[in-house]
């Protein structure tokens, strides 16, 4: 595969600053090395920079216009992406995917296929302007793609991604306004419980499973924070009881197999808080998986 690397230092998604740094993290962790390992091409964009804006004071949003700027120039290049390969964003904060994965959209309605969102997190960033006690819009995405009110100034959601379309995977941390918009939807959760009781493979195929049936395209969306902060200490939000490492792998893992991602986040990674690379480390390393690393083949599974 072609594999197109797009740097989106994105910080504006919450007060906590130093996601900025991500992409050099992850490139001086090796990410494009360890995918040429695996046989991809990779062309590496270098970082994308936000459209023009004019920063305003508001009593409650943090980096209202900053972050409207960075959605306009993610969404346009995760939709060149897609025309090239396989996008890869390398974050930046989580306010990255109210841009990439309104590009996705873009591009799925152009080919005329339906996409399908996979978020990895233990948040479910189900907020609107409207609904965010933080006012850090890291914590809106979900809520911007599946048309909720209340973004004045984004760009405009023409067709919202179908609530039934959208997983998430690993939720230990609800907002009580999340929650209560949350059970009106359609949208599937996979908390911690769930994986305690079932293990991760089984939500994760069924997911795909649909996935596949429908001829979609799958947008990853991968939060640090999916990760237990023992393992992964790189990030500002960290809530105790998260993924494993093998918990993550295993996603992984299956991603590839299947073979249905087409492009992916790697957020929140704030190397000012990293122990030595550690945690940008991992995040290249799960990065692989989903791209092929592998103990030994296995036989295909027909997701
Ligand atoms: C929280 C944090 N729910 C908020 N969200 C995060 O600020 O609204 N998402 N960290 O990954
Ligand atoms: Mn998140
Ligand atoms: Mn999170
Ligand atoms: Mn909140």
């Amino acid at each position: 595969q072609t594999c197109i690397l797009y740097g989106a230092p994105v910080d504006s998604g919450k007060r906590r600053r130093g996601c900025l740094m991500g992409p050099d993290a992850y490139r001086t962790a090796g990410l494009a090395e360890a995918l040429e390992s695996l046989g991809h091409r990779i062309k590496d964009r270098g970082n994308v920079t936000p459209a023009a804006y004019e920063a305003k004071p508001h009593s409650r949003l943090h980096a209202l216009e900053e972050t409207i700027g960075w959605t306009e120039a993610l969404a346009e290049a995760a939709q060149a992406g897609l025309q090239d390969g396989l996008p890869i964003f390398l974050g930046g904060d989580h306010a990255l995917a109210l841009g990439t994965v309104l590009g996705a959209m873009r591009h799925a309605q152009a080919v005329n296929r339906p996409l399908f969102v996979l978020w990895l997190d233990a948040h479910s960033d189900f907020h609107t302007p409207a609904t965010t006690d933080s006012g850090n819009l890291h914590g809106t995405p979900l809520g911007y793609v599946t048309g909720r009110p209340d973004f004045h100034g984004f760009p405009d959601v023409h067709t919202p991604l179908p609530q039934e379309n959208i997983a998430i995977v690993g939720l230990r941390s609800v907002d009580e306004a999340e929650r209560a918009a949350l059970q009106e939807t359609t949208i599937q959760r996979v908390d911690m419980r769930e994986i305690d009781e079932t293990g991760i493979a089984r939500p994760l195929a069924r997911f795909l499973d649909q996935v596949s049936a429908a001829g979609g395209m799958l947008h990853v969306s991968l939060d640090v924070d999916f990760l237990d902060p023992s393992v992964a200490p790189a990030v500002g939000t960290t809530v105790p009881g998260g993924a494993t490492i093998r918990e993550a792998h295993l996603v992984m893992e299956m991603l590839h197999d299947s073979g249905l991602m087409t492009s992916l986040d790697l957020v929140e990674l704030n190397p000012f808080l990293d122990e030595r690379g550690r945690t940008a480390q991992l995040m290249v390393d799960l990065a692989a998986s989903a791209l092929g690393r592998r103990v030994f083949d296995r036989p295909t599974r027909a997701y």
